[in-house]
């Protein structure tokens, strides 16, 4: 039988590995994309909706937000209610100018999936991938029902629970936290689109609302860890929101909820992003609660940086990603420590995971009050917090340092060869989470 071969190999087919596929495969390298579930359901499952600003700008370049762009609305204000007061929070203002796009993840993979086969990709629907080992010669070799594939790279968006971060010969698990609730979600039918996002920090916990298209909004409540989600009918999840939100005749009225689910809050980061010819993207290396709604965002920037590094590395390179200064951790690369090379892929993206950990952190703090507070101390952390919303909300560096990181200032990389690249990368400097 001949050996399958290929040069990069990507695992999952959710925002980050479409992205990767796409920017190699129009720059002319041969990717193969496997992923577990079938398309109908990839273009299904209702998950983030918020995109930032640069990962429009950079979808935007690639030519591949014709619908995103006719069908998404752009927001750039949210509301944090506190103790009865509703804070208007003017980021697009703040920010001077940098706004989100709301658009549902789903329909931006149908859009990246479309594109990605018009232009004459492929993708293994329903082939899971169930092992990743790496040979003596150092190539990754995928294992799938369609027997063995050889790869240059095999490159893990696979998602929380990556089959090529677990081929890491010293593991790619890094530090979490378990926060000490969870958060029951809910995608509901409503009367007219959602405005803004609405965070409700409340005395008997959080609630948020947020876009999604103009009769689904996505809504969030804070409850226990660990709680049990059978205990919450229809009827205690309508009138929480709704006593929370502070609902009235002004805001969208609840429909059908038409989902239910319990995210358990966590947040995490791998140590490795990177081993040999085996790299993480997105999920796979890092998960973060939906707070500061930067799950996917974080996940479409590996991509974009990975995507610009694999393509210098493989045109001009000598296909191994190393510069003559080893795995030796540094991450040192031929254009130095800050470089654009595949040799500083793992510390460029890790140092912007903990970026986006931390803001999404400070987010959860504000959204929260500390566990096991007494019922009488409740107004006192509340009066807290609205000192520290009404000085995000207003203008002066906090409220425009908020208003950046939030609504996602900044560029992500665009291969040297794109012809927006504007003659190379763009380095994307203290906001480039
Ligand atoms: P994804 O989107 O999880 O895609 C991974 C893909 O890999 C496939 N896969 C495999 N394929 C082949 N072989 C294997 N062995 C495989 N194992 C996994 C999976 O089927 C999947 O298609 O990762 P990526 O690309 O890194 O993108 C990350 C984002 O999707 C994620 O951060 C956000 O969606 C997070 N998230 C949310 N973020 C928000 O900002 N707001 C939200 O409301 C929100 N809701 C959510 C979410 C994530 C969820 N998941 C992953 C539990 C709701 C859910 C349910």
């Amino acid at each position: 039988m001949t050996r399958r071969t290929t040069t990069v190999a990507i695992v999952g087919a959710g925002p980050a590995g479409l992205v990767l596929a796409h920017v190699l495969h129009r720059a002319g390298i041969t990717v193969t994309v496997h992923e577990r579930l079938s398309r109908a359901a990839v273009e299904s499952a209702a998950r983030a909706g918020v995109l930032e600003h640069r990962v429009v700008e950079y979808l935007r370049a690639l030519g591949l937000t014709d619908r995103l762009t006719a069908e998404g609305e752009r927001h750039g204000r949210c509301e944090i209610t506190c103790l009865g007061e509703n804070v208007l929070v003017d980021y697009g203002a703040l920010s001077g100018g940098i706004r989100h796009w709301v658009y549902p993840q789903q329909l931006l993979l149908r859009d990246l999936i479309a594109a990605y086969l018009a232009d004459g990709g492929s993708i293994a629907f329903e082939r899971p991938v169930e092992s990743v080992t790496v040979g003596a010669d150092g190539r990754p070799e995928l294992n799938t029902a369609d027997g063995p594939l050889t790869a240059e790279y095999v490159i893990g968006c696979d998602g929380a629970h990556s089959v090529v971060a677990a081929a890491f010969p010293d593991g790619a698990d890094g530090p979490g936290r378990r926060y000490p609730y969870d958060w029951l979600t809910v995608l509901a039918r409503i009367s007219r689109p959602v405005e803004q996002i609405r965070y409700a920090v409340h005395a008997d916990g959080f609630a948020g609302m947020m876009p999604r298209t103009a009769d689904v909004g996505r809504f969030y409540l804070e409850v226990p860890a660990g709680e049990d989600p059978a205990g919450w009918g229809e009827r205690r999840i309508r009138a929480e929101l709704e006593r929370r939100l502070e609902l009235d005749g002004e805001d969208p009225a609840l429909g059908a909820l038409l989902e239910t689910g319990m995210l358990r809050m966590r947040g995490k980061v791998a140590r490795r992003m990177r081993a040999g010819r085996l790299l993480l993207a997105g999920d796979a290396a890092h998960t973060v609660t939906p707070s500061g709604a930067k799950g996917l965002n974080s996940a479409v920037a590996d991509a974009a940086d990975l995507a610009a590094a694999l393509i210098a590395e493989l045109r001009d390179g000598d296909g191994t990603g190393l510069d003559g200064t080893g795995l030796d951790g540094t991450g040192l690369d031929s254009t130095g420590l800050d470089g654009t090379g595949l040799d500083g892929y793992e510390r460029r993206r890790l140092d912007a995971a903990w970026q986006t950990q931390e803001f999404s952190e400070q987010l959860l703090d504000l959204l929260h009050l500390p566990a096991g507070l007494p019922p009488g101390q409740r107004e006192f952390a509340l009066r807290l917090r609205l000192e520290r919303i009404r000085r995000i909300a207003a203008p002066g560096p906090e409220g425009a340092a908020f208003a950046l990181a939030y609504a996602g200032a900044g560029e992500l990389r665009l291969p040297a060869m794109w012809p927006s690249a504007q003659g190379g990368a763009v380095a994307s400097g203290a906001t480039g989470r």
